[in-house]
C-alpha cells in the first residue's frame, strides 16, 4: 500500500510540476509602460526579451566625443555632419536583474556627445526608426524651425535633418521634444552637445557626465540615479586620473521628477564655469547644485594621489547609485594630449 502510494504521489510529482528548465521556456508575453512587447518568463534573473538589447560602456561614453563628418565650405566655413537614429523598443539591463526599455539616439543613454567649433555648421540627419513621433531638441542659438519641437518626425523611418550654426560656446544639451516629454526624457532621449570656443580651452584630460535617474517601476519616481546612466559605476570601476593633470568634465543634469540634483568633489575644490559659456570660471567650489537640464564646466587637478570620491550630497541619490571614484595616481610623463578637434 505505500509503495503504491509512494507511485501515485511521484507521477503525480512527474507529471504537475514542470522541471526547471520547462519553467525557464515558459515565456509569456508582456505590453510595458511605453508599450514595447517583450516576453519573459517572469522570473527576474532570467529574462527572454523578443527586443535587442543594449550594451552601453560608461567607461567609453566618458570620454567618447563625436565630431562628425567633415568638410568645408568655398568660405571655410566647416561643416559636421551627424547622423542620429532613434529607436524606442531596447531593453537595458541597468542594474542587476533590473531590466528597463530606453528610448535612445543611436543606440545608447545618453545618445552621442556631439562636438563643434563655435560658427561651425551643424547638419544633424535625424531618423525615426522608433514606434512614436521623436524629435532632437537642442539648447542653444537656432532658427525657430530648427528647434525640434513643432515638427515632429514620424516613427518607422521617419527623417529631418537640423541645419544650425553651432553657438554659443558651452555646454548643452539635446533631447526629444514630443509631448508627453517628461516620458520621452526619463526613457532616454538626450545627449551632449558641446561648442567649442575658437580660441580653444587650455589641454585637458576631458570627460562628460550625465546626471540621471531611472524610474524602473514607472511611479514617477526615479529608483535609481547615475552619473551615466549605470549606477554606481565609477563608484565599481574607477576613473583614473593623474596628479597635476588638468582635468575638465563637462555636466549635464537630466534627472526628471526631483527639483534639484548636485555635485560635490573630494579632497579637492573645482573651477566652475556655468554653461560653459565664460571662459571665466565664476565660482571656485567643491558643490554646485543643478536643475533640470541645469548644465556646466568643471575645472580641478589633484595633487596628492590616491582614491576620492564624488557624488550627490543629496544623500539618497549617491546611496541609489550617484556615486564614483576618481582613482589619482603620479605619472612621471604627463598623458594630457593635446585635444583633438575633429580637425586633423
Ligand atoms: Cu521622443
Amino acid at each position: 500500500m505505500i509503495s503504491l502510494l509512494t507511485i501515485v504521489i511521484g507521477f503525480s510529482v512527474i507529471v504537475f510540476f514542470p522541471t526547471f528548465s520547462d519553467a525557464q521556456s515558459a515565456s509569456k508575453t508582456f505590453v510595458t509602460h511605453s508599450g514595447a512587447v517583450v516576453q519573459t518568463s517572469g522570473e527576474i534573473l532570467d529574462p527572454l526579451y523578443t527586443v535587442s538589447t543594449v550594451d552601453f560602456d560608461p567607461m567609453e561614453y566618458l570620454r567618447d566625443f563625436n565630431y562628425g563628418d567633415i568638410s568645408q565650405l568655398s568660405d571655410g566655413t566647416t561643416v559636421r555632419e551627424f547622423t542620429i537614429i532613434a529607436e524606442d523598443d531596447k531593453i537595458m539591463e541597468v542594474s542587476p536583474g533590473v531590466f528597463y526599455n530606453v528610448w535612445t539616439f543611436n543606440g545608447t543613454v545618453p545618445g552621442p556627445t556631439i562636438r563643434a567649433t563655435e560658427g561651425d555648421l551643424l547638419k544633424i540627419k535625424f531618423i525615426n526608426n522608433g514606434s512614436k513621433e521623436h524629435t532632437m531638441h537642442f539648447h542653444g542659438i537656432h532658427p525657430a524651425g530648427m528647434d525640434g519641437v513643432f515638427e515632429p518626425v514620424g516613427g518607422n523611418g521617419g527623417q529631418f535633418v537640423y541645419e544650425f550654426e553651432a553657438g554659443p560656446v558651452g555646454v548643452h544639451p539635446y533631447h526629444c521634444h514630443v509631448m508627453p516629454l517628461e516620458e520621452h526624457i526619463v526613457h532616454g532621449l538626450y545627449g551632449v552637445f558641446i561648442v567649442d570656443p575658437k580660441e580653444k580651452r587650455p589641454p585637458a584630460d576631458e570627460m562628460v557626465m550625465v546626471l540621471n535617474g531611472l524610474d524602473t517601476d514607472f511611479d514617477t519616481e526615479n529608483n535609481f540615479y547615475a552619473a551615466n546612466t549605470i549606477p554606481f559605476y565609477y563608484q565599481h570601476h574607477p576613473i583614473q586620473i593623474d596628479t597635476d593633470e588638468l582635468i575638465r568634465v563637462y555636466v549635464v543634469n537630466m534627472v526628471e521628477f526631483d527639483p534639484i540634483n548636485n555635485f560635490h568633489l573630494h579632497g579637492n575644490l573645482y573651477k566652475y564655469y556655468p554653461t560653459g559659456t565664460d571662459l571665466v570660471p565664476s565660482f571656485y567650489t567643491d558643490m554646485i547644485t543643478l536643475s533640470q537640464t541645469e548644465r556646466g564646466i568643471m575645472e580641478f587637478q589633484y595633487d596628492f594621489p590616491g582614491k576620492y570620491l564624488f557624488h550627490a550630497h543629496k544623500v539618497e541619490f549617491s546611496e541609489k547609485g550617484w556615486v564614483g571614484i576618481f582613482l589619482v595616481s603620479d605619472s612621471i610623463e604627463k598623458s594630457v594630449q593635446e585635444i583633438d578637434y575633429g580637425t586633423k
